[in-house]
């Protein structure tokens, strides 16, 4: 029996040093001292020993007990060191690595082609005025000289929130462009000084909606740019002028610009503005569609009914106003094919501005 318990002992020692995890430590542990270990049962087997011989065995085995039990003590400090170290080296963090910089927040470039617009306008002395995005049919339309049944205001083509009931000046509905602004901006003007109206000179930005098959040249939402001046004596030499100090700042100063007539209701006359293709130099390419010609925006001189609607006398004031949408001149600007790109809010194409 006491040899048994010395080899047990040596045995159990010589595999600890071979124990290298903790994983390997709980089996030696319950291999040499657990419920079934194997010095458990060679304690059963006390039985057998001569009774004079039992307190020195026993003594013996419990030494052994206090021996093997102090050296797994050991052996776990050890190991669970060890492992410490190790996890320290492998999550260890290089405090002296330079640190990531955080991702650039940019405007988006609808944003940035409206603020381009509003800056060249500002320095023309044109404040910016902003008006709602839900609008009465009454501003939307009818006092813009727009005709009861004219095409735009197809409930196919407008947005409406609600019908009114049986007034049609109490529809509601997403504005179509931004000139129903217009009509605010010059009441609230003309209530100023209502005998003698102080001149205007405004432009509106702001996002319009229509009820469109989306396209790569059209959305359902874009935003419109328009801009208003009323005073008096003011002429379509005046409206010539400030379009053409727009475009050459905006496209560059050598740009050609060309007046061609054209119709809408709320000005008269009326003309849609083409500036020469900065692309081919007027020679014709793919953008110009081999015209060497681009449309920029809309202008007239403003239709007396509209003056009159805002609150200035047509025959003592006279007034001209235009419109473009920022997406097409950034979509010119930038070379960008597709008006979808603008709200898709894809990083790919957003991160470029
Ligand atoms: C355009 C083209 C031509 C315009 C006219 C007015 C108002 F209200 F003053 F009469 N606002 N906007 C106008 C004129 C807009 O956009 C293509």
């Amino acid at each position: 029996m006491r040899a048994e318990l010395e080899t047990l002992k040596s045995e159990a020692l010589q595999a600890l040093e071979h124990v290298q995890n903790s994983k390997q430590l709980a089996e030696w542990r319950s291999r040499f001292l657990g419920k079934r270990g194997a010095l458990t049962q060679l304690m059963r087997r006390m039985g057998q020993v001569p009774p004079e011989e039992r307190p020195a065995v026993g003594r013996l085995a419990n030494e052994i007990k206090q021996a093997l039990e102090a050296a797994y003590a050991e052996r776990a400090e050890a190991i669970r060191r060890a492992e410490l170290e190790e996890t320290l080296q492998r999550d260890a963090v290089d405090v002296t690595l330079p640190g990531r910089p955080p991702a650039m927040g940019r405007l988006h470039p609808s944003t940035r082609t409206l603020r381009e617009i509003e800056r060249i306008f500002a320095d023309l002395g044109f404040q910016v005025y902003r008006a709602r995005d839900v609008e009465l049919d009454e501003y939307n339309f009818q006092l813009l000289n727009i005709p009861p049944h004219h095409p735009a205001r197809d409930m196919q083509d407008t947005f409406y929130v609600d019908d009114g009931g049986d007034s049609e000046s109490r529809t509601v509905l997403l504005r179509t462009h931004t000139s129903p602004g217009q009509i605010h901006a010059m009441r609230e003007f003309a209530a100023m000084n209502p005998d003698d109206p102080p001149p205007v000179r405004i432009i509106l930005p702001g996002m319009c909606y229509r009820h469109e098959q989306i396209t790569a040249r059209s959305e359902i939402q874009f935003h419109q740019v328009e801009g208003l001046a009323v005073g008096r004596r003011i002429t379509m030499a005046d409206l010539k002028g400030t379009i053409e100090y727009f475009v050459r700042r905006m496209f560059g100063p050598e740009r050609q610009l060309r007046f061609r007539a054209s119709h809408f209701p709320f000005t008269e006359p009326s003309a849609e503005v083409d500036m020469d293709c900065m692309l081919c130099q007027g020679k014709g390419c793919r953008v110009c569609k081999y015209t060497g010609w681009l449309e920029i925006m809309g202008c007239g001189m403003v239709h007396p009914n509209v003056l009159r609607n805002g609150g200035y006398d047509p025959e003592r004031y006279t007034g001209f106003a235009f419109g473009m949408g920022p997406e097409r001149i950034a979509m010119l600007k930038y070379g960008i094919e597709d008006i979808r790109y603008f709200w898709q809010n894809d990083l790919r194409f957003l991160e470029q501005f």
